[in-house]
């Protein structure tokens, strides 16, 4: 009987693993380099988990020089013993049975939406092979998999101190399940600091084998030091200020500072998932925080001290130059939105809004010269709005912002249905003029930009909106800007950005993404926004004409021709290599070969894998200081053309 259970068991661990390598992007988001990192977070968030629940203080991750990665942790290790329906180790059915890690354990604070969550065994389906390492009650357990299948029984290996015990996990990722197997450093330590900030018990060690590199992560200042360090490029008005408290079993945490910029950041986060799409808990910090800044400003007179002053402070006023960190803990999360990345529990917003109601008013009872001055910089704020609408306002009256006036310079297409269409803002003129030849007039749209665009991280909102080639995109794309942005308005489905690939157009590229960013993120979010990749080199041999993206091509295509009965690279008799400078140097009809058809064009589409670590990059690069950015430059440097 226990035999036939097992069997049958069998039978159905094969069909979930083929389930998963069947269809990968299902349970991680997509096959590209973002689904293979999601795999570590998938490791690690196991590991957190451990934390959450007290166990664990430390993991350390490495990328091996053979290409695998190992997670190491401190934890209570994967249970052992033999799972009584399953006739077999309870580490064995966590590694191979889908969505079986959580049964155990039903008391913690786990994911259970969004990409992460889905279980250690996805990991091990999707991988080459996959050693996994036991330490627990004084023994060391072992088993290995290729492509999720066990290779033999769980067994003991050796033995260690009753003290110790954690889980170690190396795993390969399958090449021929993803687009590229070679993890970046970078990427994976972008999200584990914002794990170390959040959560401030741990230790997270991260080393590369191949690239040499390794960083340590501890903050013991949790959220205060998140703030902190997203704000280390502004000059902050006051200590950020940090609020704690538990109500209905939701734990909430919280930090904050205000700043002199004029944007704001707040950035928030359930079970460590960073909330795209906010949700209910942001709803309940913005409206204890209007509510409460409103109330102490009615109750000191604060507003009516200022002579000529009439204006009344909305929710947008107190968050001008807010940058806040949002983090809660919620047994059942709903995950709701476009990316599932919105926070749907209706009593999670009454817990942060009272939690922070109470300790909010008792803050500025308590500190109130930094209440004094939070409050002048959001009346400040209000002044400022009050100037933008009048802006706007006078811009509107002149017909510049609405589709219905589109700009001279914008060749429309044809097709109205914003699903089936695509813009693409091109730098300069000359190459605008390819653009509008070469491209398919029914449903691409060309809108040329002149020269570089207004940096929006450092202008006021009037002068932003004074900006032609501002104006220009506003209306072509039709859906407003700000707080007024409705992306159903979108009159694209696409917007594509083809900027030369050199130093200005990486300068021109970072100016309209800085601006999408702040003015009309749900682009962003929603994945509207791409890259045009034009060519760099052009190789041609009697008729017959390639194309390069890059060096690396370049090379591959010279090798071939000279596999093809050429001797010397150097000196191929009739072929001639050029270099595009720029988009204009390409006829009409070679943009829309290389760049503009779709049947044969890449475009890159620009997502949001951190909020945070994106708005400190466009602060990094537009805002003020000039230290930080000339670190992250040279930083970079290696990896991207990135200038300024
Ligand atoms: C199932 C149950 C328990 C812990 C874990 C899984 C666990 C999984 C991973 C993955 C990486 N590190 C991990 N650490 C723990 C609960 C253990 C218990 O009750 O003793």
């Amino acid at each position: 009987m226990a035999q036939k259970n097992y069997t049958a068991n069998n039978i159905n661990v094969l069909k979930g693993l083929e389930a998963v390598r069947k269809r990968p992007a299902m349970y991680i988001g997509d096959v590209s380099s973002r689904g293979l990192h999601h795999l570590v977070s998938e490791v690690v968030d196991n590991s957190i988990d451990e934390a959450l629940a007290g166990y664990n203080d430390r993991i350390d991750i490495s990328i091996n020089k053979d290409g695998s990665v190992t997670v190491e942790d401190r934890g209570r290790g994967i249970p052992v013993d033999i799972h009584p329906e399953e006739k077999r180790s309870a580490l064995e059915v966590v590694m191979t049975v889908l969505h079986a890690g959580g049964k155990f354990d039903k008391d913690s604070y786990k994911v259970s939406g969004g990409l992460h969550g889905v279980g250690v065994s996805v990991v091990n389906a999707l991988s080459e092979w996959c050693k996994v390492e036991v330490k627990r009650d004084g023994k060391v357990y072992c088993q290995e998999y290729r492509k999720g299948i066990p290779q033999f029984s769980v067994k003991e290996i050796g033995t260690a101190k009753k003290s110790e015990s954690g889980t170690k996990v190396t795993f390969k990722p399958d090449g021929e399940i993803f687009r590229t197997t070679k993890f970046s450093f970078d990427t994976l330590t972008e999200r584990m600091r914002e794990l170390a900030y959040l959560n401030k018990t741990i230790t997270i060690n991260i080393k590369d084998e191949i690239e040499n590199e390794s960083i340590s992560f501890h903050f013991k200042g949790g959220l205060v030091e998140f703030v902190k360090y997203l704000d280390e490029t502004r000059n902050a008005l006051h200590k950020p200020v940090y609020i704690e408290g538990e109500k209905d079993n939701t734990p909430v945490e919280i930090a904050f500072e205000y700043s002199d910029a004029y944007s704001d950041n707040i950035h928030s986060y359930v079970n460590n998932i960073n909330t795209q799409e906010g949700g209910t808990h942001l709803v309940g910090f913005k409206t204890a925080l209007t509510r409460t800044f409103n109330n102490y400003v009615i109750k000191n007179n604060l507003i009516k001290e200022r002579k000529n002053s009439k204006v009344t402070l909305s929710g947008d006023d107190f968050r001008e130059g807010l940058t806040a960190v949002i983090s809660v803990k919620v047994m059942e999360p709903q995950f709701e939105g476009q990316t599932k990345t919105k926070l749907g529990n209706s009593e999670v917003k009454s817990a942060v809004e009272s939690i922070v109601g109470e300790k909010l008013s008792e803050f500025l009872e308590e500190n109130p010269a930094i209440a004094k001055k939070i409050i002048e910089k959001c009346v400040r704020a209000a002044e400022a709005r009050e100037a933008a609408r009048k802006a706007r306002d006078l811009v509107r009256r002149k017909n510049a912002l609405d589709s219905m006036h589109l700009p001279g310079k914008l060749a429309d297409c044809s097709i109205n249905d914003p699903e089936h269409c695509e813009i693409y803002i091109v730098e300069g003129d000359s190459a605008g003029g390819s653009a509008k030849q070469g491209r398919d007039r029914r449903f691409q749209a060309i809108l040329p930009l002149r020269g570089k665009i207004l940096n929006v991280e450092k202008a006021k909102i009037n002068k932003i909106l004074e900006n032609n080639e501002i104006k220009a995109m506003i209306s072509a794309i039709g859906a407003g800007i700000g707080e007024e942005f409705n992306q159903e308005k979108a009159r694209y489905g696409r917007i594509i950005i083809m900027t030369d690939a050199d130093v200005d157009g990486s300068h021109i590229r970072t100016l309209l993404l800085t601006f999408f960013y702040r003015h009309m993120k749900d682009l962003i979010t929603s994945g509207k926004i791409y890259i045009a990749q034009p060519p760099l080199y052009k190789i041609k041999k009697g008729r017959e004409e390639v194309y390069a993206f890059d060096e690396n091509e370049r090379d591959k295509i010279l090798s071939r021709f000279k596999a093809n009965g050429n001797a010397d690279l150097e000196n191929i008799k009739g072929v001639t290599i050029s270099r595009y400078k720029g988009l204009g140097e390409m006829n009409p009809r070679q943009l829309w070969d290389t760049t503009m058809n779709p049947e044969t064009r890449t475009v890159l589409q620009v997502n949001l894998e951190s909020a945070a670590a994106a708005d400190k990059i466009f602060e990094t690069l537009m805002g003020d200081a000039v230290e930080p950015r000339r670190a992250f430059i040279e930083k970079h440097a290696k990896y991207a053309n990135l200038d300024v």
